[in-house]
């Protein structure tokens, strides 16, 4: 069967983890992945998840199958993180997911079979698996100009004229928060203008919250989906638990729906969810359950992942302030404006190319870098490496 086929390209970003490794260079940095690394350079599994993983050890006396949606206590403390007190719960259905990915791909091959000829508006850029899923179900997309690349900014008036083009039942994707790849989330004031926006259409939102708490903390970050939630009837949610709590190979996820429809959206959700993989992941969705549901736990993760939050927003400062220091311009200034892991560089392919070759400097070919991957150490040498290459 396979003699004949050529297999689809390669994920960009796994193709780079893999090059990475191949690399013998001791000094090589590694700034492609999206994956969170400590100072010293680790992906540490996190304390709280430790002494919650060693708690059900301990307590589960089973690994009987749960349910088509997964653990309703998950769902209920996922709906609480994210939309808090946004919408009441019998206004929110929810499903666990096999990772945000998988929530991604649940809402959108739902809203592909409720209403197939509905358009999907992603950012230009975004993820590259948001516009790869979209295309492997078949559905109609389209971009809308986000990314002011000049001024490293938001794009507010093209956002909002590009999307003003949306009809009725339309999809506009958009990142809760550390918008990926370029690090620029919209102002309070430009969700207002989404939520008004919506409201004018009749376009839905959804919502891709991966990285909440890596911007500006747990609550702020979800500031922009909350507004959505209570201004609209309709509200597609997938996050991740990926990097918040460092589960990326534990596979946790969640979608959640803002509808009048809460037993209907859970029933499509249950369904979606047989028809792809059955029963969601339950190990780390009971981690993430037991640790935001005891003040101990829940504490002792929010004060980790608030150190991380501040290694990252450090790392950005720093970089910023070697640039100015290596080119004599606030060029790169907006690094230290920017919020989550990444920030695009600005850097063409050719350029990716050399920083990695030449100075086994490593970004996404698009310019993307992980600011996450610096280290004290490694930040002189990439500002002087960025400053060379990219002068
Ligand atoms: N959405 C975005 C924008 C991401 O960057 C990621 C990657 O972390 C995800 C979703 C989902 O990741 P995962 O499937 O590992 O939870
Ligand atoms: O953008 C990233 O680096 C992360 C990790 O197919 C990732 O979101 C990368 C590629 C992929 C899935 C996750």
């Amino acid at each position: 069967m396979f003699e004949t086929v050529t297999p689809p390209e390669p994920d960009k970003i796994i193709r780079l983890m893999g090059m990475f490794a191949a690399d013998p260079r001791v000094d090589k940095v590694d700034l492609g992945v999206g994956v969170y690394r400590s100072p010293e350079g680790k992906t540490p599994v996190m304390a709280a998840v430790k002494a919650a993983e060693r708690a059900i050890w301990e307590r589960q006396e089973s690994k009987g199958y749960v349910g088509l949606r997964g653990d309703p206590g998950f769902i209920e403390a996922m709906r609480r993180l994210i939309l808090g007190d946004a919408v009441p719960e019998a206004r929110v259905a929810g499903a666990g997911t096999p990772g945000g990915t998988a929530a991604v791909r649940q809402v959108l091959e739902s809203v592909h079979r409720l209403q197939p000829g509905a358009t999907v508006w992603i950012s230009d850029p975004t993820w590259p698996n948001h516009p790869a899923i979209i295309d492997h179900l078949g559905q109609k997309r389209r971009s809308y100009r986000y990314y002011d690349a000049a001024s490293g900014s938001l794009d507010r008036e093209g956002m909002l004229a590009d999307l003003a083009e949306a009809r009725r039942g339309d999809l506009i994707l958009l990142h809760g928060c550390c918008h990926n790849p370029t690090g620029v989330d919209p102002a309070l004031a430009d969700w207002r203008a989404l939520a008004d926006l919506c409201a004018r259409t009749g376009a839905i939102p959804f919502v891709d919250m991966a990285y909440q708490g890596f911007g500006d903390g747990l609550e702020a970050d979800a500031a922009g989906v909350r507004l959505l939630a209570e201004a609209l009837p309709e509200v597609f949610v997938a996050a991740s638990c990926s990097k918040n709590f460092g589960l990326y190979r534990e596979r946790v996820g969640v979608v959640l729906i803002v509808t009048e429809a809460k037993a209907a959206a859970e029933g499509v959700l249950a369904g979606m969810n047989r028809q792809n993989f059955a029963f969601p992941p339950d190990h780390g969705a009971r981690v993430v359950q037991d640790i935001l549901s005891d003040q101990t736990l829940g504490d002792a993760w929010r004060a980790e992942l608030e150190g991380m939050r501040e290694v990252m927003a450090g790392n950005r400062r720093a970089l910023a302030q070697a640039l100015r220091g290596a080119t004599g311009s606030d060029r790169f200034g907006f690094l230290a404006a920017h919020r989550g892991m990444f920030s695009l560089i600005g850097a063409s392919p050719e350029q990716v190319d050399i920083l990695r070759e030449k100075h086994g400097i490593y970004l996404v070919g698009d310019g993307r870098m992980n600011v996450a991957g610096l280290t004290a150490a490694a930040i002189p040498r990439v500002a002087a490496a960025l400053a060379e290459v990219l002068a």
